[in-house]
């Protein structure tokens, strides 16, 4: 088979593949961000979401697969902003996206300050999406509150900075969203979360499968495939094309990765599949998306990215 190359770019990232794990995936410690990183035919290494200080999370059971996908509210464990921030700030053979999620809006300007005044000079993802907090909505469903956080946000930033967002179901969101997001330089967006607060029931005890949330919680896997399509087609559609997107969702086979790449992605992320699988899945989507192409006859991404044809 043929060997093509898969380099990227991104601000001033130059990722050796288009391949990223999903962030909460394999990305906790130090130990699973360099697995990650050595791994073959990964573009780097995208770190669980920090929260200021290191927190425990939901109570377990809190994550549940299904017979297509999974169910999980986790709670946003991690390690703590520092930790992060350390690791990041090293060298490393494969660049880093450092994801931040405050718990209020003040901590994620707190956050973005710290950045700013730190010697790390990589990608920044704001994840405006966690569905698992209890008490606290996605911020980005909120439209006026994620234009307010990023106009503050840019008054002082100048980092490389994405925004990791839900899943938006109606075509006026996309609009709306898209108005917004395209008033700021960021490098790019990622899409999608997991779709919130779904809700699993074992038939035979007749109990919710996970605890937190009575049992609500983000779904992902193969059951929101369409979902991360719509919505990276959608934002493609939209965005200034100066905005990347990274496509999360659904991602199992190189056929999926294709999907994405047709709908626009820039880079591909990958969370279920890979927590089930294990980073030996990069290398086996890279021969699947190499034999597509083969057959089709293209030799870069570019011959087809965002080229989805409509009737
Ligand atoms: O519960 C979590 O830690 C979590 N799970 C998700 O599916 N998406 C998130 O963004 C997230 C926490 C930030």
């Amino acid at each position: 088979m043929m060997a093509i190359d898969f380099k990227t770019t991104m601000a001033n990232a130059e990722f050796p593949s288009i391949f990223l794990n999903a962030s909460g995936v394999n990305c906790m410690t130090v130990t699973e961000m360099d697995e990650m990183i050595n791994a073959a035919c990964t573009g780097g290494v995208v770190t669980k979401s920090a929260t200021p200080q290191q927190r425990e999370g939901n109570p377990q059971p809190r994550y549940y697969q299904l017979e297509h996908g999974s169910i999980n509210s986790m709670g946003l464990p991690n390690e703590g902003f520092p930790y992060y921030l350390d690791y990041v700030t090293k060298e490393h053979a494969k660049p880093t996206i450092l994801s931040v999620a405050g718990l209020k809006m003040s901590d994620n300007i707190e956050l973005l300050h710290k950045i700013q005044a730190s010697d790390y000079t990589g990608l920044t993802e704001l994840n405006l999406s966690c569905p698992n907090v209890i008490g606290k909505p996605q911020v980005a469903y909120d439209f006026e509150e994620t234009d307010a956080l990023l106009a503050e946000i840019f008054s002082f930033y100048t980092k490389p900075l994405g925004v990791k967002l839900p899943p938006y179901f109606d075509l006026v969101h996309f609009d709306q969203m898209a108005t917004i997001l395209n008033k700021y330089p960021l490098t790019h967006i990622n899409t999608v979360n997991s779709v919130g607060n779904g809700l699993w029931i074992d038939i035979d005890t007749e109990k919710v499968v996970i605890k937190p949330k009575q049992g609500f919680g983000g779904l992902g896997g193969t059951m929101i495939l369409p979902t991360a399509l719509a919505n990276v087609r959608a934002f493609r559609q939209r965005l200034n094309p100066s905005i990347k997107i990274i496509g999360t969702g659904g991602v199992t086979s190189g056929a999926d990765v294709f999907m994405h790449l047709l709908c626009g992605a820039d880079m591909v992320s990958v969370g279920t599949a890979l927590l089930h699988e294990g980073v030996g899945i990069f290398q086996r989507l890279t021969d699947e998306l190499t034999t597509i192409m083969a057959e089709k006859g293209y030799t870069s991404i570019e011959d087809f990215r965002g080229k989805v044809q409509d009737f």
